[in-house]
Parts: C-alpha cells; structure tokens; sequence
C-alpha cells in the first residue's frame, strides 16, 4: 500500500521540500492528484493535508506517505466528511461539525465537477487576465502579492445545489443534505483592483473563470467547468484572489494554489485552480453556464413540471438560510441546553434569527452576532428549556434584511438548487 517510487524527479530531498511520490502503478486513486502534488509542493502541504504540523517531520523517511494519507483516502486532509462521490469528488460536512465560528480547512466541504490538476506549484503558477481589457497581464502569486493589498477575510461559499437531497420528485445531480456549506477565513487580493489594474473596457458585462482542472472523460478540450458573473458583482469589495485559507496554503481539493472566493453567490462562481479570467461584452456561455446548469425557472413551477430551457434564469444570490450545529441531530440534552449556528443570505446581512422547540408553534429569538466581515455568516446562539423529558426538535428560522424569512416548504425546481428550508435537529431530553 504504502509502496514508493523512488527514482523519480525531486530526490535531491532536504527537510523543507520533502518531495514524497508515490508510485505510479499502485493503482491506486490518483485524486486530488496524489503524486503531482506531492513531489511539487512541500511540507506545508503535507501539512495541511494532515491537518496540523508534524514536529518530527525531519525524521520522517524520504518517501515516506503519513500513514494518515495512506490509501484509498481520497479525502486526506479532510476530517469528518462524507463522501458522496469520489470521482468527481464531492463531500459534504455534517452540520455538526461545522460549529466552529470559523470552518476550519478539513471540514470545509468539497465539490468537484472534474478531475484536479497534477501540478498545485504556487511559484509557477499564473493567473491572466485578458478579454476587454486595456492591459491584459499574467500575473505570478507573488506579483499579486507584491502589487495589490492582500487582505483576509471570512467569506461563505455554498453550492447552489446545497440541500438537493429533499426535493420531491428528486432532482439529479449530488444528493447534498445541509453540509455544502462553509465560512473559512481567506487570505488574497480584491478581484476589483486586479480588474482595475486590467482596465476594465466599458463594453464589459460579464467574467469567464477559467482553470487547471481536467474534465472526467479526459479530454482536454472540454472544461468541467467555467463560470463567470456579471461585471458589476465582479467590481465588489468581498470578491477574493485567494492563495490562502486559514492562514496556511489552499487544500489541494478546495482549489490550490489559486482560486476566487466569491460570498453569497452560488460557490460554483468561484472557480477553483484558477489560472485566467477574461471579460467579456456577452454574458459567459462556459459550461455550466448555460441550459439548466445552475439556473432555475423564472417563475414558480409545480413539482416535476417539465419547463422549458429558455424559461431558466441563472442563479445569482444564495437564498437567507441557517444551520444548527449544536447540538448534533440525535443528541440527548439535559433540562436546559445552549443552542447555536450560523445564518447567512446571499449578498445581505441576516437581521433575525428565531428557534422553535415546539414544532414551530411559538419561537424564541436567539441571539445573533453581525457578521465578522461583509460577505462571512452570522453567528448565534440561544438558552433553551424544556419543562419535560421527551422528544422535541429545534427549528431554526432567519429573516434576512429585506425581510425574507426561510420557508418551510421548498419552492420546488428541476436541478434541486436553492434549497433554504428551516433545519431542524432533534433532540431527547432527559
Ligand atoms: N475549477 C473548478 N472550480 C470550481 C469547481 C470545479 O469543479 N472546478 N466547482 C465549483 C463548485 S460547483 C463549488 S460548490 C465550489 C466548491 O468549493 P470547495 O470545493 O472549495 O468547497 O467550487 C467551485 N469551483
Ligand atoms: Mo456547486
């Protein structure tokens, strides 16, 4: 399992460029391309990979794997996670493990559409931006760092498809319950001033992401994926360059070396591996753009209604919505228990947040703190008591700043996207 190649490329191996490579007829899966990133990146991958340092690590034989990133483990680095599928792979977090105010980097959830690039080199690598712009430039990760202020902040990505796994009649597609969903704190350069930097032409309405990754038949012509958003949302102060995730290098799944962070929007937007952005005067027609790819109808729709393509908006903002992650769905609680979790809506801050134990009957309002920065989730908490053992469930319900509350049906839509209805986690009580 374990076994190692060791003739190939980077053996002249010190301590800081530990270089493991694995052998390539181990058969074994290749994702997050085990081997490219390896013997290209250093420890601090590794690193990141097994989610804390490793003190020993001068000790640790040249090829030699952390026996915690052995095998079959297609999630190395991940803590928690439950895959859906691994090829592409996709993993969700369970709600709760993501109480942490901040999502930490191995319960940050994962969707893949293809296969990730083998090279993650954060020296070489480069990013262009070209399309209508006066100065088109490809820029290094260090000439982003050098000539643009780099910032950190709190950003939530969702998958628009986040929740897909309640419609009725089911919607294809990965079957998320609540956990593609996570706010972790990124670190990089504002999209808008590397976009002014660009000049930005006045012909310009909308951005194409493009990226490293490979589409799943192999064929290098065709993209997984490539997204882009209108100019005016491009031009916002939250968007992110980001080329770190809580304070260390981006986990080779969730998009290494580069990717963009783009909050409240459909995280399908933030197009990870990123090696160009072009503008366009056409809104982008990339795959995943266009038929019912992250769109839905432009109106309400009965539940399995066929509805025509031309019929289908893109999806922009992420609906207001909420999770609780404490305590777990199933947890035996006491006469009184703490309850708490996030709240978040798209592009705007959430004003309210309510919890019902009595089956949505009565509610009590939590308390809910403002976002750490523009474009992060709430987070709350409140005091319950329950006046009997038994059975109850907490409902969570926010209502954001325009007034729009979480349903507790969902408006139903072909691909199961945009599904905001309340959590609710149950709870015995003895
Ligand atoms: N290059 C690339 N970027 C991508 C994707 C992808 O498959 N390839 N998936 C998108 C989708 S659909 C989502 S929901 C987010 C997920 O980000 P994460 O995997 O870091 O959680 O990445 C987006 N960016
Ligand atoms: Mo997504």
């Amino acid at each position: 399992m374990a076994e190692i190649d060791q003739k190939t490329d980077t053996h002249s191996v010190t301590t800081e460029e530990t270089g493991i490579t694995r052998s390539e007829d181990a058969g074994q899966v290749q994702s997050p391309s085990r081997r490219g990133f390896l013997t290209r990146t250093g420890l601090a991958t590794v690193a990141a990979m097994v989610g804390t340092s490793i003190p020993f690590s001068k000790n640790l034989p040249i090829g030699f794997v952390p026996a915690a990133m052995a095998g079959e483990n297609v999630l190395a680095g991940k803590d928690g996670l439950t895959l859906l599928n691994d090829r592409p792979v996709n993993a969700e977090t369970p709600p709760h493990l993501l109480d942490d105010a901040i999502t930490p980097t191995n319960r940050h959830f994962v969707r893949n559409n293809g296969i990730p690039p083998e090279e993650m080199d954060a020296e070489s690598w480069t990013l262009t931006i070209d399309g209508f712009v006066d100065k088109p430039m490809t820029l290094t990760i260090a000439d982003l760092k050098e000539k643009f202020e780099v910032v950190t902040k709190a950003l939530t990505l969702e998958c628009g498809g986040n929740g897909r796994s309640a419609f009725e009649p089911p919607a294809k597609g990965n079957q998320w319950t609540l956990g593609a969903i996570a706010c972790s704190e990124w670190t990089g350069v504002r999209l808008k001033e590397v976009l002014e930097a660009a000049g930005v032409q006045s012909n310009v309405v909308y951005t194409a992401h493009y990226s490293a990754d490979s589409h799943l038949s192999g064929d290098p012509a065709k993209l997984p994926i490539s997204r882009g958003m209108p100019i005016s949302k491009a031009m916002t102060d939250e968007i992110l360059i980001a080329f770190e995730m809580n304070g260390a290098e981006l986990h080779p799944l969730n998009g290494a070396p580069l990717r963009l962070v783009v909050p409240g929007w459909p995280a399908s937007t933030a197009q990870k591996w990123l090696n160009r952005i072009e503008l366009r005067d056409v809104v982008h027609d990339g795959p995943k753009m266009t038929g019912k790819a992250y769109r839905v109808p432009n109106r309400p729709v009965a539940p399995g209604e066929k509805v025509e393509t031309e019929d289908f908006v893109i999806i922009e903002r992420m609906p207001v919505k909420s999770l609780v992650t404490f305590p777990a769905n199933g947890a035996e609680v006491g006469m009184e228990t703490e309850v708490r979790g996030h709240a978040w809506s798209g592009d705007r801050t959430v004003e309210k947040l309510e919890i019902s134990t009595d089956f949505g009957t009565t509610w009590q309002t939590a308390e809910l703190d403002a976002p750490v920065n523009s474009g992060a989730w709430h987070n709350w908490r409140a005091n319950v008591k329950f006046d009997q053992a038994g059975y109850y469930e907490v409902w969570a319900r926010a209502t954001d700043s325009n007034g729009e509350a979480q349903p507790f049906a969902i408006n139903w839509n072909p691909k199961g996207y945009l599904n905001n209805t309340m959590h609710r986690v149950g709870l015995r009580v003895s």
